[in-house]
């Protein structure tokens, strides 16, 4: 078997996390990554070390496998210390119960936001069978944006939308936004996870983002090309808008790419 290191999923997600953490999308203790493991992949990791409650049922995943960032670990450390930072688990039959396979070597255990993450990964799976990633960060320009856009969920994915040609394209079904509400609470993940049943992004109103998909890459890039439109709204929103793409433009590139796009979140 290979050494854990040398598995491409497995510095993939290191890299996820350091990129995340270059861009400032994760200050201190800020975001978790959770990823759903494939049969093989799952291989890479021994038997139970030791149990860690889950504090909600999660028996619609039981014996499933994931890989997930621990509470209160820096970002920054993930790829030099991956062993403390993060932790293989699989849910126990019971849903009640991580059986931890791998990590939070220094007795640590998952992150606070596991019922957003799990409950992000049930709703995504239950419409697409391929989303296996799970991310959340507190991008600066996205973050910076809900303090002067309206936290409503047409008005931001069509200003988002307008501030690069590439958005409608990318996330064509716009993006879910959730009020202001306490953090690391399974009402919280009820939330999330109810909106992850139309949108692979979800605004979480003045704390940050959640993304997902297939791939880590899929989950990085699509809040990557958020955040850009946040950073080009963010720099624009405070001078006279000269141009725009107009909304049958948007509509046209849609169409153009064969995107399913969001048609009640445009004007036409
Ligand atoms: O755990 O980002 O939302 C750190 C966070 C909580
Ligand atoms: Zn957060």
């Amino acid at each position: 078997m290979k050494e854990l290191r040398e598995e491409r999923f497995f510095r993939e997600f290191c890299d996820t996390a350091d990129n995340m953490y270059r861009l400032g999308w994760d200050e201190r203790n800020g975001g978790n990554i959770s990823m759903l493991l494939t049969r093989e992949e799952e291989g890479c990791f021994g038997a139970p070390i030791r149990t860690i409650p889950i504090p909600f049922d999660a028996s619609a995943l039981a014996g499933r496998c994931f890989l997930v960032t621990g509470t209160g670990k820096y970002f920054k450390n993930v790829k030099k210390y991956p062993e403390e930072n993060l932790g293989a688990f699989r849910i126990a039959k019971d849903g009640k119960n991580a059986e931890l396979l791998w990590g939070y070597s220094d007795g640590g255990k998952f992150t606070s936001e596991l019922p957003a993450h799990l409950m992000s990964h049930i709703a995504r799976l239950s419409v697409d069978s391929a989303q296996r990633v799970v991310i959340h960060c507190h991008p600066t320009h996205t973050l910076a944006m809900n303090y002067v856009h309206e936290l409503d969920e047409k008005k931001i994915s069509h200003t988002l939308w307008q501030m690069s040609t590439e958005c409608i394209v990318v996330f064509p079904e716009g993006v879910g936004v959730l009020p202001w509400m306490l953090c690391g609470t399974n009402e919280i993940g009820i939330a999330t996870a109810e909106k992850m049943k139309k949108f692979r992004l979800v605004i979480w109103g003045m704390h940050g983002i959640y993304g997902a998909g297939d791939t880590l890459d899929e989950a990085f890039g699509l809040i990557e090309t958020v955040e850009k439109a946040a950073q080009i709204y963010m720099l624009t929103a405070h001078l006279p808008r000269i141009n725009t793409i107009k909304d049958e433009e948007l509509a046209r590139l849609a169409e153009a790419f064969g995107v399913n796009y969001r048609k009640e979140f445009l004007d036409l």
